[in-house]
């Protein structure tokens, strides 16, 4: 059977990718399918949201480039709060520069990126290099990369024949290439009518969520957890002003309120999809 009507723990058990596997484990262990985006600039919120969302994600996806007081410290607090709360680390940096170029990005600079984040994602827009450069870097650290195969803008040029290509260039580096940001299950994507894609396992983690809204000012466009899990048959739902809020400040009980309710409706989905 595909990835599609698999279970997660079914999945886990033959997953030849060190970071998915563990992915795919942890949604299993905490019936969590949820991946918090914590977007915001103060490393103390940063902190506070990841603490109180924690007991109800299997990922936490960062931008740790958006914080004003970074230091190495917050590093090792959020590798405490993964351990503390069993989560993996998703460092959203969408690499998009030659392979020399990304590899030294992924190591080094004030970032570290490859050190702490399991998972990490790239724009296939250079071609299989930006792939194997990562790899240099991540694949003897066990971690995985996710291609962007789709974006949930408005506009999105991610379509069509560039899409294809993500998923052939993720088919020739399955050793580090775990997934796919998309809006959809890519099975068959891109594949000849001769090729087997069987047993291939591609995670599909999906940004563009919402309960309350269909969108933002900015081109962003939100989908239910039902249209993304059910429905386009998606493994991860990627969830940030929905559970945060879009106000000033943040109020930690509703925050903690909207998580739950996030991961209830996510398994729920994935339960629907799994018949
Ligand atoms: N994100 C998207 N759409 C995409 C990709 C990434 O929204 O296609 I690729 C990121 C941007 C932001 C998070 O960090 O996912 C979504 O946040 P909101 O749920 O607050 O819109």
């Amino acid at each position: 059977s595909s990835s599609q009507t698999q279970t997660y723990a079914q999945r886990a058990a033959k997953h030849p990718n060190p970071s998915a596997k563990a992915l795919l484990d942890t949604i299993e262990r905490k019936k969590s399918n949820l991946c918090v985006s914590v977007d915001v600039t103060k490393g103390d919120e940063f902190l506070n949201v990841i603490d109180v969302v924690g007991p109800y994600v299997c990922l936490i996806k960062t931008h740790v480039d958006i914080i004003e007081d970074f230091e190495t410290s917050l590093i090792e607090k959020l590798q405490a709060l993964s351990a503390k709360h069993d989560f993996l680390i998703f460092e959203d940096r969408k690499f998009a520069d030659i392979g020399n170029t990304v590899a030294l990005q992924y190591s080094s600079g004030v970032h570290k990126i490859a050190t702490w984040s399991h998972i990490t994602n790239a724009h296939p827009v250079p071609g299989p290099s930006i792939v194997t450069g990562l790899a240099s870097v991540g694949k003897p650290l066990g971690r995985g990369l996710l291609l962007l195969a789709e974006m949930s803008t408005k506009g999105s040029l991610a379509t069509g024949t560039y899409t294809e290509e993500a998923v052939r260039m993720a088919r020739a580096h399955s050793d580090f290439v775990i997934g796919f940001i998309a809006q959809r299950r890519m099975d068959g994507v891109g594949a000849s009518a001769a090729q087997s894609v069987v047993d291939e396992d591609f995670l599909i983690l999906t940004p563009g969520v919402g309960l309350d809204s269909r969108g933002d000012s900015m081109g962003q466009q939100y989908r239910t957890p039902k249209e993304v899990v059910t429905e386009s048959g998606c493994d991860v739902i990627i969830v940030g002003r929905g559970i945060y809020g879009t106000g000033n400040g943040i109020d930690i009980q509703a925050v903690q309120t909207q998580a739950e309710r996030y991961r209830a409706a996510g398994w729920a989905a994935y339960l629907d999809r799994i018949g």
